[in-house]
């Protein structure tokens, strides 16, 4: 299983960032001052509510695009468009970065997501230091406790919370009022399988309170149309664009 091996290597990472860059050092950091732009309010307000995804490659692909830089990728975003930007942050699994996100900040003005496995409060004041206006919870590695928890600590940086989730159960742990945005991911991170039945079956259980995001595998304007008739007002849309070598050109068609 991906995500535990992925939640074991993060553990080891987090525990020596703090004893090389201590959470007090960091609190000290805040490299953007205290903008937020809010993605929910964005997506509930856009006709096509997509945020589009900076991510070089994934364990389901081992080469999506390594040849862009970070600014390029999220400036042709930007200009096409794009609700909001997701940051993958992750090295190992996704050849991504912390400073990935602080150059995205200094390029664009759209909201930032940080894509992350996040299982510590370190990594969610490190969201806010580098540029984030929102973060994602991963409710398959979380207790309800630690939803709460982070969700909580993210809203007292004013950070946004997209909460993944990618069956019912984990949906019925999650629901709690610090979230913004429930994201439904079509891809099992288990076994890689995508389906947009996931998103299509789970969006009726979905509070209206919370803006609905489909995640991954979507890669037509019909596929969207459809998510939208279902309830859906975020689509997270990373490998269609990246996988090309003008990202922000494909977006924009
Ligand atoms: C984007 P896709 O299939 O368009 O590249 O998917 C995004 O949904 C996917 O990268 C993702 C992800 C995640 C990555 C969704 N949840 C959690 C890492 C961790």
């Amino acid at each position: 299983n991906i995500l535990d091996t992925i939640i074991a290597t993060k553990k080891k990472e987090v525990a020596l960032k703090k004893t090389i860059f201590p959470i007090s050092q960091l609190e000290n950091t805040m490299l953007f001052g205290n903008r937020t732009v809010s993605l929910s309010k964005l997506l509930r307000n856009s006709r096509s509510g997509i945020i589009t995804e900076h991510k070089r490659r994934s364990p389901s692909r081992e080469i999506i695009n390594q040849g862009l830089s970070v600014e390029e990728v999220v400036k042709g975003y930007e200009s096409a468009g794009a609700c909001g930007i997701s940051i993958l942050t992750d090295n190992q699994y996704f050849g991504g970065s912390i400073e990935d996100l602080l150059l995205a900040r200094a390029s664009v003005h759209v909201p930032l997501l940080r894509k992350e496995f996040i299982i510590d409060e370190y990594q969610i004041l490190e969201a806010k230091a580098y540029g984030a206006d929102a973060i994602l919870l991963i409710a398959a590695v979380l207790t309800r406790a630690e939803i709460r928890q982070f969700s909580e600590f993210a809203q007292s940086l004013a950070l946004e919370v997209l909460l993944e989730v990618h069956d019912k159960e984990e949906l019925d742990k999650s629901i709690m009022p610090s979230l913004d945005m429930i994201g439904v991911n079509n891809r099992n991170l288990k076994t890689f399988e995508i389906s947009l039945n996931t998103s299509k079956e789970l969006a009726r259980e979905i509070p209206d309170e919370f803006v609905k995001v489909s995640e991954s595998g979507i890669s037509t304007t019909a596929a969207i149309a459809e998510l939208q008739s279902f309830g859906y007002q975020g689509f997270l849309i990373g490998e269609n664009f990246m996988k090309t070598n003008n990202p922000g050109a494909s977006a924009s068609d």
